[in-house]
């Protein structure tokens, strides 16, 4: 292309873009979230996605406590703060009072991963079994984060919290991270999904999808923390990406229980390309037998999650895991 033809078909997308409405952003910068949070990027693509005709039930959390600093808030849409245990509840309660007065406004429920896989859980069970029409968003950083990086049941095997330090007897958290998406899909919810933040058009795509969807929806987003998984905030999205590459979180959906699409890996990496790059893992990397089994068994759960949802890509597709990189405002995928 000659260079006055590329300069031309760049003022023209400039024009196109310029043209475009400004996308809703739900949530509003200025909060206080730790620089390069998982977490308020999540929330901010998911507001983006979901649109202004929502109303928000959200348990006691990192998300909670930096968007709303007494007397101030960064939601611009109408916003709940519930119990650590009952946002599930709540959202319900909403869902039921909007339906009452014959509104159509979509309610959305937010927990981090303790409120959700953990002290939540027996609400978010009650809320999608009586059928709300509510999507549920829980934002697993892998830990209890607000209060000082407490394992939960997120929190990844082998990994350090401040409740599950590696020493003489074991090698970090000594549990698995629980399968909570396939727990929620038993409840025969029309839709329940993972995502991550760092592959935006997938959550997006995903929030929309459960959008139009009614009856309850989950949604189960991987949030990198840089306070609790030792990373710096730029680091974030690679972060993020890795544990997607390696098996290690799987990109999944589920309608009805039925798995129904996977976002497949093009190159699985090794898991301790994701796992050197974190300050939580790092006791493994220490010249011990136990620290060499821990790493043998996290690749062995790696390789399992690829096998049994059958993540491994075939060729170069345009929507995997590396093609998805390319991504352009408003979503819109490159050749
Ligand atoms: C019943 C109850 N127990 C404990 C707490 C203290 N508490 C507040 S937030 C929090 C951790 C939240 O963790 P998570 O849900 O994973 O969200 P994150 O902060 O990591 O985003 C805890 C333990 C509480 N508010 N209520
Ligand atoms: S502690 Fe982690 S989840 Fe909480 S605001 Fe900081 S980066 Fe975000």
């Amino acid at each position: 292309m000659k260079r006055d033809e590329a300069s031309n078909s760049i003022a023209i997308k400039v024009a196109e873009l310029r043209r475009r409405p400004h996308r809703f952003q739900g949530l509003a910068s200025g909060h206080r979230a730790c620089l390069g949070c998982g977490e308020a990027l999540a929330a901010r693509l998911v507001m983006e996605a979901a649109g202004p005709d929502v109303m928000i039930a959200n348990a006691t959390g990192c998300l909670e406590i930096f968007t709303t600093p007494w007397p101030e808030s960064a939601w611009r849409v109408p916003w709940m703060h519930s119990l650590f245990e009952n946002a599930g509840a709540i959202a319900a309660g909403m869902e039921a009072a909007l339906k009452a007065q014959g509104k159509t406004t979509k309610v959305l429920s937010f927990a981090g991963d303790g409120g959700t896989f953990d002290i939540g859980f027996q609400s978010l069970s009650g809320m999608m079994e009586r059928g709300h029409n509510v999507l549920y968003v829980c934002y697993d950083n892998e830990a209890y984060m607000n209060t000082g990086i407490q394992r939960s049941s997120s929190t990844p095997h082998a990994a350090m919290t401040t409740t599950s330090p590696p020493g003489a007897e074991r090698m970090g958290k000594r549990h698995l991270k629980k399968d909570i998406v396939s727990i929620v899909a038993a409840h025969h919810i029309p839709y329940a999904a993972t995502t991550s933040v760092a592959f935006p058009t997938d959550l997006r795509k995903k929030v929309r999808r459960a959008m139009e969807i009614e009856g309850p929806t989950f949604l189960q987003i991987h949030s990198p923390c840089p306070l609790g998984w030792g990373t710096e905030g730029e680091e974030s999205i690679a972060v993020g990406r890795l544990a997607v590459e390696t098996g290690l979180f799987p990109i999944i959906e589920l309608e009805r229980g039925q798995l129904t699409g996977v976002l497949p890996i093009r190159e699985p990496k090794p898991v301790i390309d994701y796992l050197k790059a974190q300050g939580r893992f790092r006791h493994l990397f220490q010249d011990h037998y136990k620290a060499r089994e821990e790493l043998e068994h996290l690749q062995a759960l790696a390789d399992h999650n690829i096998a049994t949802f059958g993540l491994a890509g075939q060729g170069v597709d345009r929507h995997d895991s590396s093609g998805i990189n390319r991504v352009q405002r408003e979503g819109v995928r490159s050749a």
